[in-house]
């Protein structure tokens, strides 16, 4: 295993331009790749030795008539995320991953950010409509011991969003060492439903992982990634009741999709996705996400006994993992006065669109867009504030061969600012994969979708990119300014 990747590097680096962050050899943020490579051999898949932790909630430091004011000092941390290793990881705050915010639409959230790390960092809201200098965008980065604040309005509906990390070339790599946290916004419409509420809304954070064996966290190709971690704990079990509950289900994964299904087949139901509620419900038996992607689900555990367990699984899952994602052992009975409404929200009429645009996305031979890697001081796109605009975006690789990884052909196409609509995926009206309020969507080799947003609500300069994070640091990224 070291062998093959030592030459895998190697050859990269001593090679035409090398086309993924771990590749690199030198430069910034690579030292944690470097220095690992003196150990051979990933740790052990262990499945559910772990109890699944709930990420801690940030509380403000202090409070304004409007705003709630929060302090976080990313810093290095040595945590366990498999069972008897430590592992030294980037973090929000200490924790792995970062600590939660709790936002209400219509009052603001002010967050100080500290850089105690030793690489540089910006952080992005994923999600979230704000300003263009409170977006972390690239080249506005934090440098190691200094701080920006961020201002987040919070004028939008409810939503599962999260905060991460967007520094130039860097952010797969800030990422996949635990730079993200949850950001969960809600609203008076999330308030009146009937849905599970407090213990029974869970978020589940999901991510690949390769831990040594010496316990090192090491950035790497996908296809090199054993581990699979919710909320931090490689493979976890969570203990819950024969009732309801809502699940807040993130890729967080730096480079790759997931598949989740129970391994039952039982049926759940999606309530949401990346920008907050569907209109209305929808039964689901499987999800398939990109890094970015967000599903709100409803699993309701009454069909089971007590002392009955049921597994996540990913049927997605390579040969030197194990499709187990995570086990749920039913410990007890509750009462459960939840259930899910036949009508979650209803969503503003989306105007006729004025505008359409081309956008070709590919690998090889380089990380582009349309031909261009990412150029910070260049404008790939200028919209007009309030233009609706249809974009039919193509991901031009062909398939993998059979039984070959393919993660590095699948691309996730992600707006800042604002949320699109999936208007049709390979000439075909967009289905249950695609549904309500979109800010990443999925792209399979050879897929071409057509997607329609509204820019706005601000002006000002952001981006759109690959959320395959790899492939963002590489350069599969473009600039968009909004002008009046
Ligand atoms: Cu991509």
């Amino acid at each position: 295993m070291l062998n093959r990747r030592n030459a895998l590097k190697v050859a990269a680096a001593g090679g035409a331009a090398a086309l993924f962050p771990w590749d690199r050899l030198t430069g910034a943020g690579s030292q944690a790749v470097a220095s690992s490579l003196a150990t051979a051999e990933a740790a052990p898949i262990v499945p559910f030795a772990h109890a699944m932790p709930l990420p801690k909630n940030l509380k403000p430091t202090s409070f304004t008539a409007t705003s709630d004011l929060y302090e976080i000092r990313m810093q290095e941390a040595q945590v366990e995320i498999v069972k008897g290793l430590m592992s030294k990881v980037r973090t929000y705050d200490g924790t792995f991953p970062g600590p939660t915010i709790r936002a209400t639409q219509g009052r603001e959230v002010v967050v100080r950010q500290i850089n105690e790390l030793q690489v540089n960092t910006a952080v992005h809201l994923h999600g979230a409509h704000v300003l263009s200098e409170h977006d972390g965008l690239p080249m506005d980065t934090i440098v190691p011991g200094g701080e920006r604040t961020y201002r987040y309005p919070n004028n939008q509906p409810a939503a599962s969003l999260w905060y991460h990390d967007h520094a130039h070339h860097l952010e797969a790599e800030n990422v996949f060492m635990g730079l993200h946290g949850l950001y969960l916004l809600t609203d008076h419409n999330e308030r009146t439903l009937p849905l599970p509420s407090g213990p029974y809304d869970v978020p589940l954070v999901i991510r690949d992982a390769r831990v040594e064996a010496d316990g090192t966290l090491l950035y790497t190709r996908p296809s090199d990634c054993p581990h699979m971690l919710v909320n931090g704990k490689e493979r976890p079990y969570f203990q819950v009741a024969a009732r309801k509950y809502r699940f807040r289900v993130y890729n967080a994964c730096a480079n790759r999709y997931v598949k989740l299904r129970f391994a039952d087949g039982i049926e759940f139901t999606q309530i949401g996705t990346d920008g907050g509620f569907l209109e209305t419900p929808v039964q689901q038996s499987e999800l398939l996400m990109l890094g970015g992607e967000r599903a709100d689900i409803v699993v309701d555990f009454s069909r089971y006994k007590v002392g009955d367990s049921v597994v996540l699984e990913n049927p997605g899952a390579q040969s030197i993992e194990r499709p187990e994602v995570m086990r749920f052992d039913i410990v007890r009975t509750a009462p459960d006065y939840s259930f899910v409404p036949g009508r979650l929200t209803t969503y503003p009429p989306q105007p006729t669109p004025t505008v359409e645009r081309d956008f070709e996305i590919r690998t090889f031979p380089a990380m582009t867009i349309n031909g261009q890697s990412y150029d910070p001081n260049r404008v790939d796109i200028t919209a007009k504030l309030g233009t609706t605009e249809v974009w039919t975006v193509r991901n031009v690789e062909a398939p993998a061969a059979p039984g070959k990884p393919d993660f590095h052909l699948w691309h996730s196409f992600h707006t800042h600012l604002t949320y699109f609509r999936v208007l049709e995926r390979n000439g075909k009206p967009a289905g249950t994969r695609d549904l309500g309020l979109k800010d990443t969507v999925t792209l399979g080799p050879g897929d071409t979708v057509k997607i329609a947003m509204t820019w706005g609500p601000y002006t000002g300069q952001y981006l759109y990119h690959c959320h395959q994070l790899g492939h963002s640091s590489g350069g599969q990224m473009g600039r968009i300014d909004i002008v009046a």
